[in-house]
C-alpha cells in the first residue's frame, strides 16, 4: 500500500504541520510505473478532501511514479490542481522513485498552499565584475543584497499580504492569500539606508516598476507562482563619488554627470545646455 496525505499547507512550510488537514478539494492520487511515465497509470485513489489522506491498496512490488490530479482518468498522468492553489511540498504534483516492496509505504505526501508566491532578489547593481553600473540589471558579477526589507500589499497599500527580510542570497520569497482575489497587488521594496534604487524587474507579473516609489504594480491572479521580481539599488556614497559635486544649474557637458547621473533622475544635471 502506497499512503500519504494532501494537505493544505496553511504555513507554506512544505511540511505537514501540527493541525494542517485537507484541502477540501476533490483530488486523486495516481500510481504510475516509473518505467513507464507516459502512462496510463495503473492505479488511483481519492484523496479525502476533510483529512488529506490517501491510500491506494494492492500495488505490485516495483518503482512509481505517485502524481496528484483533480480527476481519476489513469490515461491522464498530468498532475493539474483546482485554480487558486500552488504545490510547496513536491511543488510539481510529481513524486518519483516510489519504491514499493513487501512492506507498505506511507508518508507519500504534497502541500498545496491556496494562494500565490512571488519570488525575486535585491542587487547592488554598482557594475562590479563587469556588469552595466545603474542600468537595473543584474550584470557581471553584481551581488545581492541582504537583510532588505520586501512586502506585497493590495492596490492602495492599505493591507500588508506578507512582508520579509531577504537573505544571504539577495533572495526573497512572499505568499499571497487567495483571499487577495484577482485585483491589483503591489510588490514594495525599502532601500537600505544609504541606497539609492536604480531600476526594478517585473518578472514574470506583467506589470510596470515605478522607481519613484520602488513598487512593482500588477493585477494578481490566485494561485500562480510569479518569479524574477527584482529590485536593484546603489549606496548613495559610492555613486556620488562618481561625479563631482556642482550647482545643478552648471551645464551638462562640463558637470561630469554620467549617463548613470540622468538615469539616476538629475534631469538638471543632464538635460540643460
Ligand atoms: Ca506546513
Ligand atoms: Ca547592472
Ligand atoms: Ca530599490
Amino acid at each position: 500500500m502506497v499512503s500519504g496525505y494532501v494537505y493544505h499547507d496553511a504555513n507554506h512550510s512544505s511540511a505537514r504541520d501540527g493541525g494542517e488537514a485537507g484541502t477540501g478539494l476533490t483530488l486523486y492520487a495516481k500510481l504510475i510505473p516509473a518505467l513507464l511515465p507516459g502512462g496510463p497509470a495503473v492505479l488511483s485513489a481519492a484523496v479525502d478532501p476533510a483529512t488529506g489522506a490517501y491510500s491506494i491498496p494492492g500495488v505490485s512490488s516495483g518503482l512509481y511514479i505517485v502524481v496528484i490530479d483533480d480527476n481519476a482518468i489513469l490515461t491522464d498522468v498530468t498532475p493539474t490542481l483546482p485554480a487558486g492553489w500552488i504545490g510547496t511540498e513536491v511543488p510539481d504534483q510529481r513524486r518519483s522513485n516510489v519504491s514499493v516492496g513487501i512492506t507498505d509505504v506511507p508518508n507519500q505526501n504534497f502541500g498545496l498552499y491556496n494562494g500565490s508566491r512571488i519570488t525575486g532578489r535585491v542587487f547592488n547593481d554598482q557594475g562590479s565584475g563587469g556588469g552595466t553600473p545603474n542600468d537595473g540589471v543584474q550584470n557581471g558579477a553584481e551581488a545581492r543584497i541582504a537583510g532588505v526589507d520586501v512586502r506585497v500589499t493590495d492596490g492602495t497599500g492599505a493591507t500588508t499580504f506578507d512582508s520579509t527580510i531577504t537573505g544571504g542570497g539577495g533572495d526573497y520569497t512572499l505568499w499571497v492569500p487567495a483571499a487577495a482575489g484577482n485585483n491589483p497587488l503591489r510588490v514594495v521594496e525599502a532601500n537600505l539606508t544609504g541606497y539609492l534604487s536604480t531600476g526594478g524587474q517585473v518578472g514574470t507579473t506583467g506589470g510596470t516598476y515605478d522607481r519613484g516609489t520602488d513598487v512593482t504594480a500588477f493585477t494578481h491572479t490566485a494561485g500562480t507562482i510569479y518569479t524574477g521580481v527584482n529590485f536593484a539599488d546603489v549606496p548613495v556614497n559610492q555613486h556620488a563619488a562618481s561625479r563631482p559635486h556642482r550647482p545643478r544649474a552648471a551645464p551638462a557637458r562640463s558637470s561630469g554627470a554620467s549617463p548613470a547621473a540622468c538615469y539616476l533622475g538629475l534631469r538638471a544635471a543632464c538635460s540643460s545646455r
